[in-house]
């Protein structure tokens, strides 16, 4: 079965249950072809599927669960507008490509991303290198509606494809001694025309504490819309942890080591006042240079529209809040 049903006491927003029946299978064929290896193979019509699943309304009994997607509206409950795909795919961050939105889309036309493989290395078990079909297939994939906020004050919502990074984790069998991930991204200078430049230390690494890793909203991302990610969204994957500020989500990722030390990530690197290895949504932690307090969704963004209200873990509190219990969020941002 495509869609599997966690036990672990809450519902991701599936596509399943926002889209009709028939779309559901289409788009379920296509994600059979996607794990075969298909590469570019569109899953379905994206203007179709977005009309679906804005007029869908959430089963009732869902709602207390998806506190980050559903939103009230004079009593009804209604899912919140996906970003539009043009503006998901055209305003990125991925300082490899260059520092303007528009750089990634304009600048990665030549990163290739086959063949590819991700080394899985570090205090496991099991270290292996997969090659992508390999990780493609290696769990059911899901479609799931996630919000991502960015450090810079903009957010989007996505409806992401791929499983929870525990599904790959528990392959592998960290040993006793793993403590945190490190996920490292690629560096090729030769279609990277920013990497070599002073703007980060390469090649772009992040981190997660390996129960932040384990946490089953914590995804290996492969596609968005129903399709393979393109490479200015971090084709051919990408991580998604989304009560997480953006940028601790690494695109293009060739390596995910196991440590027992806090990796040294690259944005902690260069600027440790106002990036934490920790970085989760906190609207009441303000970075030192702006307030995170609000924030303005991509697509939205006429003279007139309102900024939104920046909510605690991006909205994921109830099922992400028991990770940090006890730390200081104001100590550890
Ligand atoms: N390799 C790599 N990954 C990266 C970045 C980057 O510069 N390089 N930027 C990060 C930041 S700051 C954000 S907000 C998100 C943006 O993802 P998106 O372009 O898909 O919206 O990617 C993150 N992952
Ligand atoms: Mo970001």
């Amino acid at each position: 079965m495509l869609i599997k049903s966690h036990d672990d006491g809450f519902h991701h927003p599936l596509g399943s249950e926002i889209t009709s029946r028939s779309a559901y299978e289409g788009r379920r064929d296509m994600l059979r072809l996607m794990a075969a290896g298909a590469a570019g193979t569109v899953l379905a019509t994206w203007a179709g599927r977005q009309a679906l699943a804005q007029s869908a309304t959430v089963r009732p009994g869902k709602l207390a669960a998806l506190p980050s997607i559903a939103s009230k509206v004079s009593g009804a409950v209604t899912m919140e507008k996906l970003t539009d795909y043009k503006d998901a795919s055209t305003y990125n961050n991925f300082y490899e490509f260059g520092t303007d939105k528009a750089d990634p889309a304009r600048n990665s036309g030549r990163f290739q991303t086959t063949p590819w493989s991700v080394s899985v290395e570090g205090l496991v078990k099991q270290p292996r290198s997969y090659a992508l079909e390999d990780l493609l297939k290696l769990s059911a994939q899901e479609e799931r509606i996630y919000r991502m906020r960015c450090v810079e004050g903009w957010s989007m919502v996505i409806p992401w494809v791929g499983y929870s990074l525990a599904e790959l984790i528990k392959k592998v069998e960290p040993l006793g001694s793993a403590k945190f991930v490190e996920f490292v991204t690629a560096a090729d200078p030769q279609t990277m025309p920013f990497v070599g430049s002073r703007v980060l230390s390469w090649p772009y690494v992040e981190g997660l504490r390996l129960d932040e890793a384990m946490h089953p909203l914590t995804m290996l991302v492969f596609g968005m819309y129903g399709e393979m990610l393109p490479t200015q969204n971090g084709a051919p994957l990408r991580l998604m942890a989304p009560w997480k500020y953006g940028f601790k989500h690494g695109k293009s990722i060739v390596k995910i080591r196991f440590t027992d030390t806090e990796p040294k990530t690259a944005w902690v690197k260069s600027a440790p006042q106002e990036y934490g290895f920790y970085s989760n949504v906190n609207p009441n932690v303000d970075h030192p240079r702006w307030s995170q307090a609000t924030e303005r969704r991509i697509g939205e963004d006429g003279l007139f529209a309102k900024k939104r209200k920046t909510l605690m873990f991006n909205g994921y509190e109830a099922q992400v809040g028991q990770l940090y219990a006890g730390m200081d969020l104001k100590k550890f941002y």
